[in-house]
């Protein structure tokens, strides 16, 4: 690692100063949504003067609150340097133009890590800032403020959400035995980790099959975390969606998700559920947790952005139930994807694959 260090590039001060802008931001990834996680660090001298982010829909933007926080510590942010992970609003939302406030609080610099596709924003925050006069850079640490709202970003711009696809496996690639038993198969720390991805998502889809067999809630398990300017928080329930292509369910079946008056239950055409999740529900990241028949309608149309999967060490045996429902005459017809990442959690392996379209 220290030989890694010195050979990688030093860090910039506008990527250093984003960086923390960024750790900012990160405090918010599980209770922002709909709103995208946003954080803000103004530094005047080479020192931070204030940070802020954005805390939950409705709440002040990650701006207000850093130039709050400089304005708190008795400080003046004439002259100063905003950094902020996402273009600043020029629209009247929930709440009043951050690009306004950066105007008025006399910045002489705003460094922005990446635009916001949001049509009402869409580079008109930046032009409000170049037209009153304060120096704009736009790109720094940009992949990895991509990476922090891929969900937001991917829906303001196309329509849709960005899709995960997670399975829990054994070594043969099997997710439960032939009756259906599966709890446990992957580990404690697969199943943490799992709790993680489904607080960071609008919404969680899986099939009738799934909630046949497993009756599960869906739900985020996660305690409320301490967000340092609004308090202690909840993290939002995701909306859950089963899709049941034969009619099995009727809403008053005696099953957990059911009772939830928000579950939708689907017929068929997933890429119109993925349309109206955006446009009707405002869901901009859908994990999928499902079965071997859905998980391949989903492969095989074309709708996984990422396919996540947690390996455990056991095999499980011919009769138990494969993961994926999919078959194909000739080789060149399978599926493939791209390893991005792999760690290891306890005894299972945590891997991140994007399908490679054909
Ligand atoms: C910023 N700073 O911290 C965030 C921004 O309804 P509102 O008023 O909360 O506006 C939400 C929109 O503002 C959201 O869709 C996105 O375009 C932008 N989010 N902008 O300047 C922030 N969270
Ligand atoms: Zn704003």
């Amino acid at each position: 690692d220290t030989v890694k260090a010195r050979l990688s590039p030093a860090l910039s001060d506008d990527e250093r100063f984003m960086l923390m802008a960024l750790n900012e931001a990160k405090k918010g990834e599980f209770t922002t949504r709909p709103n995208p996680a946003v954080g803000c660090v103004i530094i005047k001298d080479n020192l931070i003067i204030g940070k802020g982010f954005h805390p939950k829909a409705g709440y002040p933007h990650a701006e207000i609150f850093a130039l709050n926080d400089v304005k708190n510590s008795g400080q003046d942010t004439k002259g100063a340097t905003a950094y902020v992970t996402l273009e600043p609003c020029s629209h009247f939302g929930r709440t009043p133009p951050c690009a306004s406030a950066l105007i008025k609080s006399g910045v002489a610099r705003v460094v922005i890590a990446t635009l916001d596709p949001n049509p009402q924003v869409a580079g008109k925050g930046v032009a409000m800032l170049l037209n009153a006069g304060i120096a704009v850079a736009v790109g720094v640490c940009e992949r990895e403020a991509k990476e922090l709202n891929k969900g937001f970003l991917k829906a303001m711009a196309t329509g849709l959400p960005y899709v995960r696809l997670k399975m829990g496996i054994s070594l043969d690639g099997r997710i439960a035995m032939q009756n259906g038993q599966s709890k446990w198969i992957t580990g404690e720390l697969s199943r943490r980790d799992v709790q993680n991805l489904r607080a960071k998502s609008g919404a969680i889809i899986t099939g009738s099959n799934t909630i046949i067999a497993d009756n599960p809630a869906l739900t985020v398990r996660l305690p409320d975390v301490e967000l340092d300017n609004i308090g202690t928080t909840a993290i939002p329930q995701p909306k859950i969606v089963v899709v049941d292509r034969r009619g099995k369910l009727s809403p008053d079946d005696d099953f957990t998700v059911l009772k939830n008056p928000d579950t939708l239950i689907w017929q068929d055409d997933l890429p119109a559920l993925l349309k109206i999740l955006v446009a009707k529900y405002q869901c901009h990241d859908v994990l999928v947790e499902t079965g071997a028949t859905l998980t391949a309608s989903f492969l095989s149309q074309n709708l996984v952005d990422e396919l996540i999967i947690y390996q455990a060490p056991c095999l499980l045996g011919a009769t138990a139930r494969p993961m994926f429902g999919g078959q194909f005459e000739r080789l060149q017809d399978k599926l493939n994807f791209t390893l991005v990442d792999v760690e290891r959690l306890g005894d299972d392996v945590k891997m991140i694959f994007l399908p490679k379209n054909l």
